[in-house]
């Protein structure tokens, strides 16, 4: 089979457009990366170029040797996704020792897998350990409100949960663990991969200060879900501080204990104090 006629390649071209379409990635902004099942990859090795050469990953992530990845491409835009994949996505192979990977498929008109790329690897590793595999999606955005929310709130991963849950009733019920806050930091490099991947561990998704949302997901619906639910949210808290500084009524401890109750969930109680 062709890549492209491929259920994954399927639902990350509609990934990259539901994100593009929400405003999630002006220009070049954001990325999107997929760990492929064995299974997938076998159906689509006949379309696959496995004579390159293997180059640095600038990061290590031994856990992921042998995976094979679909990614966007390093300045490519979301926007363009959906009318050319080949040109503005790739498949890498990472090699043996997890500290290389080359391009099997893809970015015919060339280019180099994403520029978050150590940051998505580091990510999946940490991901695929905590989840026994069953993590695969790691999606990076950049929603306004998100943003603008940084701007406003002591960048505090107990502040930010209580807030976003506060703020759509089904919001625990999507991230009971709740959210990490990830200070401004350099994008693009291993460090903010590692104190990212340091915040994965805990969470399934973190905001970047100033930056976007990074978020993990067992599939595409769950990952890009993740991001937009958190992004509803956040317009929602813009929009009341916008108005005013105080909250008339509020959910309260009991009503997020109730919530947690009657849909058995795994809140991180300690955030309601
Ligand atoms: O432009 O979003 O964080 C791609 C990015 C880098
Ligand atoms: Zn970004």
């Amino acid at each position: 089979m062709k890549v492209l006629e491929s259920a994954f390649a399927r639902e990350f071209i509609n990934t990259c457009e539901e994100g593009w379409q929400l405003g999630f990635h002006e220009r070049n902004g954001g990325n999107l990366s997929y760990r492929i099942p064995d299974g997938d990859i076998d159906a689509v090795r006949e379309d696959l170029d496995l004579s390159g050469e293997f180059v640095d990953l600038g990061t290590s992530v031994p856990e992921l040797a042998g995976e094979f990845f679909m990614v966007t491409g390093s300045g490519k835009y979301f926007s363009h996704v959906k009318d050319d994949p080949e040109s503005n996505v790739c498949i890498i192979e990472v090699d043996g020792s997890g500290a290389k990977y080359r391009i099997v498929w893809g970015l015919v008109r060339g280019g180099r897998p994403t520029s978050e790329l150590p940051t998505h690897l580091m990510n999946h590793e940490v991901k695929k350990l905590a989840s026994g595999g069953a993590m695969r999606v790691i999606y990076h955005c950049h929603p306004s409100n998100v943003i603008a929310m940084t701007f406003v709130l002591p960048l505090e991963d107990k502040v930010f949960t209580r807030e976003l849950w506060e703020m759509i009733t089904e919001c625990p019920v999507v991230f009971p663990r709740g959210v990490g806050v990830v200070p401004w930091m350099v994008c693009g490099g291993r460090e903010i991969g590692v104190y990212t991947a340091e915040k994965m561990r805990e969470y399934d998704v973190a905001i970047w200060a100033h930056h976007g949302i990074f978020c993990a997901g067992t599939d595409f619906d769950v990952a890009f879900g993740l991001a937009h639910t958190v992004e509803k949210s956040a317009e929602v808290f813009m929009k009341v501080h916008s108005v005013t500084d105080t909250k008339r009524q509020r959910i309260t401890k009991q009503n997020f204990l109730d919530l947690a109750a009657e849909f058995g969930l795994d809140l991180r109680v300690e955030f309601l104090d």
